[in-house]
This record gives C-alpha cells, sequence and structure tokens, in this order.
C-alpha cells in the first residue's frame, strides 16, 4: 500500500449532496482552502485533503486509492459495489456512517393508468434505469425476469417515449413522477448520503487522523438528533411527567429555590422529537416546556 501523511477525502463538485458534505466537515473543525481550478481544497487546520469530482467517479477513486474516503449516495456506492463483484468476484468499497442528508429512495415507477399487483406485473416488461445492477438484485430477488433498458439520464421520460414500459429511478418528492404521469409503486433501496471507504487500517499518518475524524463526525451526528428539553412539574405529578418522557432520554431533576412543591427537569432526548411527543408531556403534567438544540457533546 502506498505511504501517505494527508487523508484524502473525495466529495461531489457541485450538486445535491456538495453543500451538505462540505458543511459537515466544517462542523467537524476541518477548514479548508480551495485551488484556484475549485478541483482540490487544501486542509488547513488538519491533515486532510478534499478532492472535488462528480459523484458516480466517487466509488471508483476509493478503490482505486486515488481517495481515502468519499462522501456518496448510497445508491451511487452499492450499484458500483455491484458492479466491482460482478467483474472482479468482489469489491473492497463498503459504508462507514450513514450520514443522514441527501434522503431519496430508488423505487419503480409506473404509468398512472397501470395496476402494480405486486412484482410479478414486472415479468417481461422493459424497465428502464440508470442502476441496472440494483434492479437486476431486485429483480432476482423476487424470482421475475424483465428487460433492463439501462439509460443515463432522463428516465422518467423512457414511458412516453416508448424506449420502455416502467422505470426504476431515484424519488425524494415524488414530483418528478407525478409531472411525468408515472406512479411509486415500490421503493427497493432506502438511501442516503454515506461515508465510504476501501479500508480503515492506515500504516501511516492517515490512520490517526481517520480516527479523529470518525469520532467527531460520531459527535457531529449524535448531537444532530439531540435535544435537550426544559420543563416543571408538581412533585405530586413527577411520576407521571417522567413515564410519558422518552425511554432513552437521561434526565436530571433539581429543586426550584422558593418552590417547594415544584421540581424542574433537564432531559436530555436523542431521535426524532416532535410535538406529539412535547404535548404527551404537557398532558401528564409538565409546564414551560422548551426544546433546545445541542451544540456539543462530550460523554
Ligand atoms: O454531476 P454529478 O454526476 O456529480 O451529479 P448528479 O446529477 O449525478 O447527482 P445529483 O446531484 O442530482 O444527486 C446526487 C445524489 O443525491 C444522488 O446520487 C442521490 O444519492 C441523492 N439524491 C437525493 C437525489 C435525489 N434526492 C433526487 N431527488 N438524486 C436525484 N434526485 C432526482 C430524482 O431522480 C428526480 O429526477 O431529482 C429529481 C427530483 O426528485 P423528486 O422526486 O423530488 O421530484
Ligand atoms: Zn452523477
Amino acid at each position: 500500500m502506498k505511504t501517505r501523511d494527508r487523508l484524502r477525502i473525495a466529495v461531489q463538485k457541485s450538486g445535491r449532496l456538495s453543500e451538505a458534505s462540505q458543511s459537515l466537515l466544517q462542523q467537524c473543525g476541518l477548514d479548508f482552502r480551495q485551488s484556484r481550478d475549485k478541483l482540490f481544497c487544501f486542509g488547513e487546520t488538519h491533515p486532510v485533503d478534499l478532492l472535488l469530482v462528480r459523484d458516480d467517479d466517487i466509488p471508483g477513486l476509493i478503490a482505486d486509492g486515488v481517495c481515502d474516503l468519499g462522501f456518496v449516495g448510497l445508491n451511487v456506492l452499492e450499484e458500483q459495489q455491484l458492479e466491482q463483484i460482478a467483474q472482479a468476484g468482489s469489491s473492497r468499497l463498503h459504508s462507514l456512517r450513514r450520514l443522514g442528508y441527501g434522503g431519496c429512495r430508488l423505487s419503480i415507477a409506473l404509468p398512472q393508468e397501470e395496476v402494480f399487483a405486486g412484482p410479478e406485473s414486472l415479468r417481461g416488461r422493459r424497465i428502464a434505469t440508470s442502476y441496472p445492477r440494483l434492479l437486476a438484485r431486485y429483480l432476482s430477488d423476487q424470482r421475475v425476469t424483465a428487460e433492463i433498458v439501462v439509460l443515463s439520464g432522463s428516465v422518467e421520460i423512457a414511458p412516453r417515449l416508448g424506449s420502455a414500459d416502467v422505470i426504476c429511478d431515484l424519488v425524494s418528492s415524488g414530483a418528478t413522477l407525478v409531472a411525468n404521469q408515472l406512479k411509486e409503486a415500490v421503493a427497493i433501496l432506502q438511501s442516503e448520503a454515506v461515508l465510504a471507504a476501501a479500508t480503515t487500517v492506515f500504516l501511516d499518518a492517515r490512520q490517526p487522523m481517520l480516527e479523529l475524524l470518525l469520532r467527531r463526525l460520531d459527535g457531529v451526528l449524535a448531537v444532530r438528533e439531540t435535544r435537550l428539553l426544559l420543563l416543571r412539574s408538581a412533585r405530586s405529578q413527577l411520576a407521571q411527567v417522567q413515564a410519558a418522557l422518552p425511554t432513552a432520554a437521561l434526565t436530571t431533576v433539581l429543586g426550584i429555590d422558593d418552590q417547594a412543591d415544584s421540581v424542574a427537569l433537564q432531559v436530555l432526548v436523542s431521535g426524532g422529537f416532535g410535538w406529539a411527543d412535547l404535548e404527551a408531556i404537557q398532558h401528564a403534567g409538565a409546564t414551560q416546556l422548551v426544546v433546545l438544540p445541542v451544540a456539543r457533546m462530550l460523554a
């Protein structure tokens, strides 16, 4: 393996994942200076550099050892993993972390007037997609044979052009499908941006940097989902209020100087915490509820 003393990360140059990927690195305390041709970012605070590329090139750059890590959609990563397995029998590419942005699904969609009666409805049909390996895996899992029409873009117009009957494409809001008179039948992959790598063991200065990056990344990802909930409760209702809190919450109960009958609670909540959860706690007897975002956390 080639020795290098700086970690090199592939990031999408311009597209749906660019901003969120760079902002995640910034939240990890990494700052960069961009080269004049805007293809390279030199790490000013840490020995980490960025290569700005097309998202489709990211898995290949990692597999070839040009880059050590990459921020890429799971859809692109898995498609290229399957391609490498088909070509070479194996793939060293894998996902180290799910990153919580760039969410979408790879779905099969058909003309609005058609009825989808399960995977059987796809037998013998022409399905247009840019993800032939993922689609082939789904069809084979379902024991259905169909014709895969590989297109590199504008997949959603294939049925209207007559080059396919059905499509398999990325969907997020679903507006593009509706605009093309298509309807979603089944999602074959739930995707989001991931941190991809071919190895996590380096015998040079990249190893401590990788460990630092992963530690900070875990901190940032955990905090994103965490909220600090402040509230008050009468002592007589404390048990009820505590029972309404999320089960994994970390709770501190504090006395209030001049109010012997009341307590203040500080509750660290992780995972999705919405209006309905807050209302349930209020209903159990809590008052003065405040939900705050958490900036940093060290356990
Ligand atoms: O130039 P480069 O090759 O780098 O970029 P690209 O054009 O290939 O990729 P880009 O930026 O469009 O997407 C990058 C990644 O974002 C994808 O690989 C997915 O992991 C993720 N992502 C998230 C999406 C979407 N959401 C999405 N909605 N990628 C594409 N779409 C398409 C979808 O197929 C549809 O055509 O956007 C259109 C709008 O979607 P609706 O359902 O909201 O209408
Ligand atoms: Zn692309």
